[in-house]
């Protein structure tokens, strides 16, 4: 069957896969957003339905006043004898942990703190015994992969922290994931950064502690030097074998807009590559060792992309997501409307402002939604952070209502039009997006009203930094604010 990727578009980085009960499950790193972690099921690994996420209860996470682009970094899903295992790291308390569940679908556990420093922790079992792995550095400040043994019903230590790996000499050897595959032990990682330098390396051994000798070709996958090539970032991945037995690596990626100097907006997104292993037992991946926007691979299933989303077909412990620890009494979701409150709290402020979130998924978009406000501001707002995100709202006034276009980009901030309204009962909000552009329209009865455009450019990853992509925001800043018939076409 042939296949596209992205295979999960928009904001869905550091991705990390597991096999069970036939299926394949997958999380997602999602840093100051609520609930944490996204959870994905497949069974061909093409088609992801978000079934739901991990963090669901604000007792397992911390996020109240972190930092955008802090919090719940990369994850690890692992399954082991009837028990799901999720792995990650907070990175504003620095703490690594895990919580578990016998049921995919229901809640996890608290979370179990695991006294082992460094980013992107990973777990590996065998025999009854629980390795973790994280990246870290060495005693001469190298980067290096760290592990030591745990208890796994607490986290405790049962072993040293030793180095076992120092990557194939690239920078932030990160995502550190252990495999045994054919009596060998795999051990698979990042190196790069998280950029357009990123890679997937890897070395293996016979001995779970090392040494471990590095495949002679790494990196086995990268497109740092795929140009002119839409596809850029790939990086950060984690192997898994079909059911046909066929492996595969899920890794994160992004699609850039331009060439020279490009720049890419949506985040980090979830990528698929065939492997081949040799008789040499090293394995190979992709193009020449470079991810394809297509691959022919075998399986009787067909791509599915979901093009529409509305208040019906969505769910709002799925798709729908919170900055930081939501106020929910400011929150009343009903199947087909959305009531807000807003506070004093600003989209500016790294906080949490009254603010229902859905990922931006393509470039191609056309956003509509009627509001009913009755609150200082409302309305749907591009936000990739407190400093980058652009507006179109609705004011309430003494006289009626207003609508208006608002960029925040740094330290410049601008209003690009505001117009008062002659039928403000319940106004019409219509976004249309291209690669480059957001272009702005309000409905005036009949009539379709231009308002501003602005560029995606400057809601960009290399613009604002962070690890975050675009994702779209229905919000309201003191006072009310009725939001219906959201649709969201790509
Ligand atoms: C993540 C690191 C990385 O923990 O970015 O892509 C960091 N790689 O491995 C945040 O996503």
């Amino acid at each position: 069957m042939r296949y596209q990727n992205p295979v999960v578009k928009g904001f869905y980085p550091d991705p990390s896969v597991c096999a069970a009960n036939g299926k394949s499950y997958l999380v997602c790193s999602s840093f100051q957003f609520f609930p944490g972690v996204p959870l994905f099921e497949s069974t061909d690994l093409v088609n992801w339905t978000q079934i739901g996420h991990v963090l669901t209860r604000k007792s397992q996470v911390m996020l109240e006043n972190i930092n955008s682009s802090g919090g719940v970094f990369a994850p690890t899903i692992r399954f082991y004898k009837g028990r799901f295992y999720m792995v990650t790291n907070n990175n504003t308390t620095q703490e690594n942990f895990y919580v578990y569940t016998d049921d995919i679908y229901g809640e996890w556990s608290d979370p179990i703190v695991v006294d082992q420093g460094g980013i992107d922790p990973s777990l590996y079992f065998e025999e009854d015994r629980c390795y973790f792995i994280s990246n870290g550095n060495d005693e001469n400040g190298k980067g290096c992969v760290m592990q030591c043994e745990i208890e796994i019903e607490t986290g405790k230590k049962l072993t040293e922290t030793k180095p076992i790996w120092g990557g194939s000499g690239g920078r932030y050897l990160e995502s550190p994931h252990m495999y045994s595959i054919n009596g060998m032990y795999y051990l698979m990682a990042a190196e790069g950064g998280t950029e357009y330098g990123h890679m997937v390396t890897y070395a293996r051994s016979e001995n779970i502690w090392g040494p471990f000798e590095s495949y002679p070709g790494n990196p086995v996958l990268t497109n740092r030097n795929k140009a002119p090539y839409i596809i850029q970032g790939i990086g950060h991945g984690d192997l898994i074998q079909a059911q046909d037995g066929n492996w595969y690596i899920l890794s994160l990626g992004f699609r850039q807009i331009g060439v020279w100097m490009p720049y890419h907006h949506l985040g980090r997104e979830v990528f698929l590559t065939p492997v081949r292993f040799g008789e040499d037992g090293w394995f190979r991946a992709g193009h020449d060792g470079t991810c394809d926007e297509f691959y022919e691979i075998p399986g009787d299933f067909v791509q599915k992309e979901q093009k529409l989303y509305t208040f019906e077909n969505t769910d709002f412990n799925r798709e729908w997501c919170y900055l930081r620890h939501p106020h929910m009494e400011n929150y009343r979701l009903e199947s087909d409307k959305v009531t807000l409150t807003g506070t004093d709290i600003t989209l500016n402020e790294p906080k949490s402002p009254t603010f229902l979130g859905i990922r931006q998924r393509d470039f191609d978009m056309e956003l509509s939604v009627d509001v009913i406000c009755d609150a200082k501001e409302a309305g749907v707002t591009a936000y990739m952070n407190e400093d980058e995100h652009y507006e179109i709202g609705l004011s309430k006034t003494e006289n009626g209502v207003e609508v208006f276009v608002h960029l925040h980009i740094g330290d410049a901030e601008c209003e690009k039009c505001r117009i008062a309204l002659d039928d403000n009962q319940k106004v019409t909000l219509l976004i249309k997006s291209d690669a480059c552009n957001y272009h702005y329209y309000v409905k005036d009865g009949e009539k379709t009203v231009y308002l501003a455009s602005a560029r995606t450019k400057y809601l960009s990853s290399e613009v604002s930094g962070g690890f975050t992509g675009v994702v779209l925001g229905l919000y309201a800043v003191e006072g009310k604010a009725c939001f219906e018939n959201f649709c969201c076409r790509y």
